[in-house]
């Protein structure tokens, strides 16, 4: 039995940057096992009952799925349960479930919805994640065509709008929520500002995050958790 707790997790998974983000703000111990994106259905500690990443394993073997009900029970256990605390219980139920519809779809339309864009994405996607030497490549040329082709494209056409500026629009939504304060949660992060970071920061590893970085009260609230990371 491992003596600390696991994520199995992708390194590109928006799900898990949202764990990962909030494990290295509170900087709490735990090992990343990184799934080969192949055989994740089968090698899953919660498999066959649930077969997505991230997937968090507690020491004494207790698993728990779903990145949001991770990130509640990381808190509570480890955390005194202090970032889901809320003065306003409505307001934080209505923003987190708005991260969770908004900017988690938001995510695909950015990384793959043109053609040159998928193409950058899945060459890095097959950098990234741990593939086997054959899936690795055949990734890298047979998954943009289905990500871009058949995913990508019919989400961007649905909304209309370009996805720098759906994620332009996002951030402007959720940081004039804010009121004037630094963070969603007030003078520092809570919980739904976590969420919605960790949707953001998985773009990140991408030459598209550069669409982000233009919007200056998004990025002003993403350097200022950035800065509270340990890691
Ligand atoms: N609601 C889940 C969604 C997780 C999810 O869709 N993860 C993707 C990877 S980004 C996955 O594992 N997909 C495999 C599948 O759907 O079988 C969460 O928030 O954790």
């Amino acid at each position: 039995m491992a003596s600390t707790p696991q994520l199995h997790m992708l390194y590109t998974c928006p799900f898990c940057w949202k764990v990962r983000s909030l494990l290295e703000h509170i900087g709490l111990e735990h090992e990343k096992v990184q799934v080969n994106p192949m055989k994740a259905k089968k090698q899953l500690p919660s498999a066959p009952e649930w077969t997505k990443v991230p997937v968090w394993v507690e020491a004494n073997g207790e698993i728990i799925t779903d990145s949001t009900p991770i990130m509640k029970h990381i808190d509570a256990k480890y955390n005194g349960g202090s970032l889901w605390a809320s003065e306003d219980d409505a307001r934080r139920d209505k923003w987190l479930e708005w991260a969770d519809l908004h900017m988690s779809k938001a995510t695909i339309p950015i990384l793959y919805g043109s053609i040159t864009s998928a193409l950058k994405t899945t060459t890095r996607v097959s950098k990234l994640e741990n593939f086997g030497f054959i899936s690795k490549r055949l990734y890298a040329w047979a998954g943009f065509p289905i990500m871009w082709g058949i995913i990508a494209r019919s989400r961007v056409k649905k909304d209309g709008r370009k996805p720098k500026q759906l994620w332009h629009d996002l951030l402007t939504e959720f940081t004039d929520s804010f009121d004037g304060a630094e963070f969603f949660g007030g003078k520092a992060p809570d919980l739904v500002d976590l969420v919605a970071f960790g949707y953001m920061r998985s773009i990140s590893p991408y030459p598209q995050f550069s669409q982000l970085t233009e919007h200056a009260a998004g990025m002003a609230w993403y350097r200022a958790i950035e800065a509270t990371l340990k890691v």
